[in-house]
């Protein structure tokens, strides 16, 4: 069923997660309030972003978390995920709607309000946007758009979004006050000491922003 809640959005980073892995960390964060959960990985073939996503894909059933695979259209559907996450530079929405069927969750990433109003409703179920803040986690990410940014990109996109991009728990109240959806995150759970711990202490501030 194509339902999805952003607030809680844990994008995987196979670095980060050497530790204990990707799957273990996804798991964690579920059990901690994870509501989404993107297999994105950089440097992996289809093969391997199959293997790993298949693996989530059973470590997440059940407990009503999506999967969202990044920009590679053949393993999400290989992987029956519920989703696929595409940026500006990937193939465009029409294409990877066609590819994907109506019912699998597609996610869009959008770093200008033009962009952001450009959104197709009937091809696009979220935007994603940022980075609010600068990030050692992704090199090559866009100029910072800040809270302020952030607002008006919201305010332009059509469907709901998730912000992205140096967000921890402290940033949480700002994130809805801004009109989004929720957060997506990697550093903030993946990586850290107790990946479980850091995602209930993100899932307290959103209990407490949307009371
Ligand atoms: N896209 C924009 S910023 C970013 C991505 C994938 C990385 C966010 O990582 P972190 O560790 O939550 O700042
Ligand atoms: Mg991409």
């Amino acid at each position: 069923m194509k339902t999805f809640d952003l607030s809680l959005y844990l994008v995987l980073d196979p670095d980060l997660c050497a530790g204990i892995g990707m799957v273990e960390t996804a798991r964690r964060a579920v059990a901690g309030g994870a509501t989404m959960v993107q297999l994105r990985d950089k440097h992996a073939g289809t093969t391997a972003m199959i293997e790993t996503g298949r693996a989530l894909k059973q470590a997440l059933d059940g407990t009503g978390a999506r999967l969202i695979v990044n920009d590679d259209v053949e393993a999400a559907i290989a992987i029956g995920a519920d989703g696929l996450h595409i940026g500006q530079e990937d193939m465009d929405a029409v294409r990877a709607r066609a590819m994907i069927g109506p019912d699998m969750i597609l996610g869009l990433s959008v770093e200008t309000a033009a962009l952001a109003a450009s959104v197709d409703p009937s091809l696009v179920d979220y935007t994603g946007i940022g980075p609010v803040f600068a990030t050692p986690t992704k090199a090559d990410h866009k100029q910072p758009i800040g809270f302020h940014g952030l607002a008006r990109l919201v305010a332009a996109s059509p469907v709901p979004s998730v912000a992205i991009g140096g967000l921890k728990a402290e940033h949480v109240a700002k994130v809805f006050a801004a009109g989004a959806s929720g957060l997506a995150v990697v550093s903030a759970i993946s990586g850290t000491p107790d990946p479980e711990a850091a995602t209930r202490r993100i899932a307290a501030e959103i209990r407490k922003a949307r009371a």
